[in-house]
C-alpha cells in the first residue's frame, strides 16, 4: 500500500451530561379508565367527564421545567368500537396538546391509558387482540409519522397479563407501526403497572416472568424504543397514599439492568406529595436521573392536568394567582435544560502507511448551553470511540428546606383522627384514605371522579 494520508474519521456526537426529557403527565382526557376497566363515565361528555390539556399552563411548563408532555387517552373514546375509524372529535382534543407542545418544541408522548384492557377486556384474552391494539397504533402513526416530537407510549401500566403476553402485543404493534415508514421514538412498559421496583425481582407477579426477562425479547426495526417504567415512592408504590417512605433506591436494579442490556430508560411517572420528606426524595430521584442520563432518557411527573383541583400531587399551574406553585413544581424547576447536551465534535487525522499507523490526538470542542446552576461537567475524550462523561450535580442539599419554607404543606391533606379536615381529599377513584369529613361534608367534583373534597 501506497503512503496515504487521509481523513479517516469526522466524528460528531453528542453526549448527554443531563437528563435529556423532564416533563409531565398531561392527565384529563383518560378519567374514567382504571386498572380494572371501565370506572367512570365512557364515553362520556367532555369537560364533565374527562378534559383536555390547558394549553396556558403547557406553555407555562415550557417556561418553567418542561420539554416533554405525556398525554394521557382513553382508548374507548378514540376507537369507539375495536379496530373503528379513530374518533376525529377526541382526536382533535389530543391533537390540540400536540400542536402546542409542537410549536414550543418539546415532546409529545401519546399515551394510551389503558391498562392493557379495553373496555375492561384484557389483550390477549379472547376479546380484544394484540392486532387490535396494533390497529389503534398504524392510524395514529400514519397521522404522526412526520412528526419527531410525537412519540408512542404503547401502553399505560398493563397488569393482570402475562408477561411474555403483554410483550408480545407491544411487538405486534412495534412492528404494525414501523410499516407505516414511522420511526418515531415508541415506548415500551412492562408488566405489572411497570414498576422499576421490581422490574427484575419480578415480585409484583409470581406466576409471570419478570419484566427484566421477558422484556429482553422486545426489538425494534428502527432501534428507537424506550423502555417505559413508573416508580412512587408511597408505602407500597402505588402512589395513593401521602408520605415518601420509599426512596430512589428503588430505582437501583432498574438502572443496573437497562446498562448491562444496553437499553435506554424512560421514568414515565413518579411522583410524591408536597411532604418534605417527599420533596427529598423527589430531589434525589431527578439529581440520580441526571447522573444516571447514559441510559435514563426521559422522566414525566404525575402529574399536570386541568381538572386535579388540589390531587395531592398535582403541579399544575396556569398562572392562576389563586392557586400557588406545588413545591414539587419548584423542585422540578430546579432540573429546567435537562435538555443540555454537551456536542462533542471529534476530528481525527490518521495518516496510513503500510503497517504503520499514527493517530493524533483528538480535538475535543465541549459546548454547553444554558448548563443548569451547580452543575459540573467533566467530558473525557480517550479516543474517538469511547467517550466517557461524567456529571456531578451539586445542587445544595439546603435547596429542600428552603422551598419548604417559602411553600409550607397546606396544599396537603391534613388528617385528623380518621377524617379529613376542610378543603382535604375525601374519596375518590384509587384514594384510600379517610372518607369523612371534619366540619364539612364530602363532596365528589362532578367533573373528577379521581378527587372527592371535604367543602
Ligand atoms: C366522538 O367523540 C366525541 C367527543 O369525544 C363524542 O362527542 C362523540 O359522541 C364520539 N362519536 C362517536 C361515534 O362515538
Ligand atoms: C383489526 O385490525 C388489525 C390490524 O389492522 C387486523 O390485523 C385485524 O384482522 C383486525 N381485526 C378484525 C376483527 O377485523
Ligand atoms: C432508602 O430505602 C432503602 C430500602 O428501603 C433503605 O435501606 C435506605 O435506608 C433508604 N435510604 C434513605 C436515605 O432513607
Ligand atoms: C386556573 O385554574 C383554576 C383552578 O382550577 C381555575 O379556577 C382558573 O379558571 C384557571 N385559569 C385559567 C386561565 O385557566
Ligand atoms: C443558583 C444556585 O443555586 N446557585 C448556588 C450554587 O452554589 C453556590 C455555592 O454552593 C451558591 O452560593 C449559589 O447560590
Amino acid at each position: 500500500m501506497n503512503l496515504s494520508k487521509q481523513l479517516l474519521i469526522i466524528l460528531v456526537a453528542s453526549a448527554v451530561v443531563a437528563l435529556q426529557y423532564l416533563g409531565a403527565a398531561e392527565s384529563g382526557l383518560e378519567f374514567g379508565i382504571s386498572p380494572s376497566g371501565v370506572t367512570g363515565n365512557v364515553p362520556g361528555t367532555f369537560d364533565k367527564d374527562y378534559f383536555a390539556p390547558n394549553p396556558i399552563a403547557m406553555t407555562r411548563a415550557v417556561s418553567e421545567f418542561s420539554n416533554l408532555f405525556r398525554v394521557a387517552f382513553a382508548w374507548e373514546r378514540l376507537q369507539t368500537s375495536l379496530n373503528a375509524t379513530l374518533n376525529q372529535t377526541y382526536l382533535a382534543l389530543i391533537d390540540n396538546a400536540v400542536q402546542t407542545a409542537t410549536s414550543l418544541g418539546a415532546v409529545t408522548i401519546l399515551d394510551v391509558h389503558n391498562y392493557a384492557r379495553y373496555q375492561g377486556s384484557v389483550i390477549g384474552g379472547g376479546t380484544v387482540t394484540a392486532a387490535n391494539l396494533a390497529n389503534l397504533w398504524v392510524q395514529l402513526a400514519d397521522k404522526y409519522k412526520g412528526n419527531s416530537l410525537v412519540w408512542f407510549g404503547l401502553m399505560n401500566e398493563p397488569t393482570g397479563i402475562d408477561s411474555a403476553t403483554w410483550f408480545a402485543a407491544a411487538q405486534v404493534s412495534i412492528n404494525a407501526i414501523r410499516t407505516t415508514g414511522s420511526t418515531n421514538t415508541i415506548t415500551v412498559p412492562g408488566n405489572c403497572y411497570t414498576g422499576a421496583h421490581d422490574w427484575v425481582s419480578g415480585n409484583c407477579d409470581i406466576t409471570s416472568t419478570a419484566n427484566a426477562v421477558a422484556g429482553l425479547a422486545i426489538s425494534d426495526p428502527a432501534n428507537n424504543i424506550l423502555y417505559e417504567m413508573h416508580q412512587y415512592f408511597d408505602s407500597d408504590f402505588s402512589g395513593t397514599h401521602t408520605g415518601c417512605p420509599n426512596n430512589v433506591s428503588q430505582l437501583y436494579a432498574a438502572t443496573s439492568w437497562l446498562r448491562t442490556n444496553g437499553k435506554k430508560g424512560f421514568l414515565g411517572e413518579f411522583a410524591g406529595d408536597s411532604t418534605t420528606q417527599c420533596q427529598t426524595v423527589i430531589q434525589n430521584v431527578l439529581a440520580y436521573l441526571e447522573t444516571n442520563s447514559d441510559v435514563w432518557t426521559a422522566a414525566s411527573f404525575w402529574a399536570a392536568g386541568s381538572a386535579w383541583g388540589n390531587y395531592m400531587y398535582s403541579i399544575e399551574d396556569n398562572g392562576s394567582a389563586a392557586v400557588p406553585d406545588a413545591p414539587e413544581l419548584t423542585i422540578l424547576e430546579n432540573f429546567k435544560n435537562s435538555a443540555t447536551t454537551t456536542t462533542i465534535t471529534t476530528t481525527t487525522t490518521t495518516t496510513t502507511t503500510t503497517k504503520t499507523t499514527t493517530t493524533t490526538s483528538p480535538t475535543t470542542t465541549t459546548t454547553t448551553t444554558g448548563a443548569k446552576p451547580n452543575t459540573t461537567t467533566t467530558t473525557t475524550t480517550t479516543n474517538p470511540a469511547t467517550t466517557t462523561t461524567t456529571t456531578t450535580s451539586v445542587v445544595p442539599s439546603t435547596s429542600t428546606t428552603t422551598t419548604t419554607s417559602v411553600f409550607p404543606s397546606t396544599t396537603n391533606t391534613i388528617t385528623t383522627g380518621s377524617c379529613s379536615t376542610k378543603w382535604g381529599q375525601c374519596g375518590g377513584i384509587y384514594w384510600t384514605g379517610p372518607t369523612c369529613c371534619i366540619a364539612s361534608t364530602c363532596t365528589p367534583q362532578t367533573n373528577n371522579p379521581y378527587y372527592s373534597q371535604c367543602l
